[in-house]
């Protein structure tokens, strides 16, 4: 496997011509934090701290149940997904860390994995099990859901499969396993809901047994697709009532796609963080369905609203909050890598501008129902342009001060396409 990597020394020459520029709007930046008592170091040393996992999955072009259309040098197997999974982190220096995907980047050596993604300065995120498609050759099918499937054989197939996505986890070093079911119905009367949900907690009963004591299962929570009738873990709800029944061990993840058109999504981030049960986040933006389009790209107020309550939590010294942030997108139409590089500097800025809200005037106003100034104090940190601090934490870090024309002066997307040839035809499906 030839690693393909955009070297430090091109990155320094790209950042080389625009320096001068974060240099002095960094300083007129400080100047004005510090009339309002923000030490912009310190921001900037929680900037740099920072990390935002990407899904191996989003390094493909993605597709919709119409169609797929292939991108250039499209990566097909975890070893390129990984080669370009470290070109993000090279340039934007905020996602160390690589979600798997199992069977997707199932291998036969994982510690020759192990080995690859240590060399390419990379770590293991999350491990997302997947029953929600049959394999080739399976013989018991998903059809009909697998955890709670009404046959104890799918059900035992489901559950084996994600106690094999534990141990494959251990030797990559990962510390999380994600457990998203797709099981539903599709017809008033198809399921009974509450022998479904007993059949789904007694599996992941068996699986969470087979936790190893340092690990976390993350349940993810979505309303529909692919039912469209009822989903066994539905909404919120189901997923803490599910994480609480479990255990210690078990919390709920929120993908914000995952939930109807005007949620109020940071109201149940803040539920989740009160009673200890956030796992974690799927990062990524919707106008309609679980559209996974980019970060930050049409609700940009509602995702620093969202690390706002994540802020606050930290600022109040929250027990038992050490939230896992992920994105979770479908790029169909942009070079995966550049909407990753953009996503994770969206989700980078939300942090750093609720970092900026002033939370002493906020309690004052929130005490003394002044709507308007409690509204105004979030609004005004959220208008603060914090660009100098993320170009400076990349720059400081050795990263791209502007990632994306870094990445297109590197020419990195050709060259690989010389050596991956186009995997043609469009088929379908997100992956
Ligand atoms: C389900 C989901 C889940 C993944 C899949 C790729 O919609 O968000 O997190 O397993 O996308
Ligand atoms: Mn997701």
């Amino acid at each position: 496997m030839t690693q393909q990597r955009i070297d430090k020394a091109f990155i320094a020459e790209q950042n080389a011509s625009i320096e001068a520029h974060v240099k002095e709007d960094y300083e007129a930046l400080g100047n004005k934090l510090a009339r309002e008592n923000i030490n912009i170091e310190a921001v900037l040393a929680k900037a740099e701290a920072f990390q935002i996992a990407v899904p191996s999955w989003g390094t493909g072009t993605g597709g919709t149940r119409f169609a797929r259309f292939p991108g250039e040098g499209e990566p097909r197997n975890i070893f390129e997904k990984l080669e370009d999974s470290a070109v993000i982190n090279d340039l934007s220096q905020a996602t160390e860390r690589v979600s798997p995907h199992f069977p997707w980047d199932k291998v036969d050596d994982f510690s020759e994995l192990k080995e690859a993604s240590d060399a390419l300065d990379l770590k293991w995120d999350s491990i997302n099990s997947n029953t929600f498609q049959d394999q080739a050759g399976q013989e018991h099918s998903f059809k009909y859901g697998s955890l709670s499937n009404t046959s104890k054989a799918s059900r035992d197939l489901a559950i084996s499969h994600n106690l094999d996505c534990i141990q494959w986890g251990q030797v990559l070093g990962s510390k999380t396993l994600t457990v998203w079911v797709g099981d539903g119905s599709n017809h008033p009367g198809q399921q009974h809901f509450q022998h479904a949900f007993e059949r789904y907690l007694e599996s992941m009963k068996e699986i969470y047994a087979g936790l190893p004591s340092d690990w976390e299962l993350h349940i993810e929570h979505k309303m529909f697709e692919p039912a469209f009738y009822s989903t066994i873990i539905q909404d919120w709800g189901s997923n803490i009532l599910a994480a609480m029944e479990l255990g210690p061990q078990a919390k709920s993840l929120v993908d914000l796609g995952h939930h109807a058109p005007n949620v109020n999504i940071e109201m149940i981030v803040s539920r989740l963080i009160q009673f200890k049960k956030l796992g974690g986040f799927h990062f990524n933006d919707s106008k309609y369905g679980d559209d996974d389009l980019d970060s930050g790209s049409l609700h940009p107020y509602q995702q620093f609203l969202i690390f706002n309550e994540l802020v606050d939590a930290e600022y109040r010294k929250q027990d038992a909050f050490n939230p896992n942030y992920m994105l979770d997108q479908s790029h169909n139409v942009t070079d995966p890598i550049e909407s990753l590089m953009n996503s994770a500097a969206s989700v980078q800025r939300s942090y750093v501008s609720a970092l900026l809200v002033n939370r002493e005037k906020l309690t004052q106003y929130q005490t003394d129902n002044d709507a308007i100034m409690a509204s105004n104090t979030l609004k005004h940190a959220f208008t603060i342009d914090v660009s100098p601090i993320l170009q400076k934490a990349r720059l400081r870090k050795g990263g791209a001060i502007d990632p994306i024309a870094c990445y297109r002066a590197s020419g990195y997307r050709k060259s690989v396409a010389k050596v991956r040839p186009n995997s043609g035809g469009s088929g379908s499906g997100i992956v």
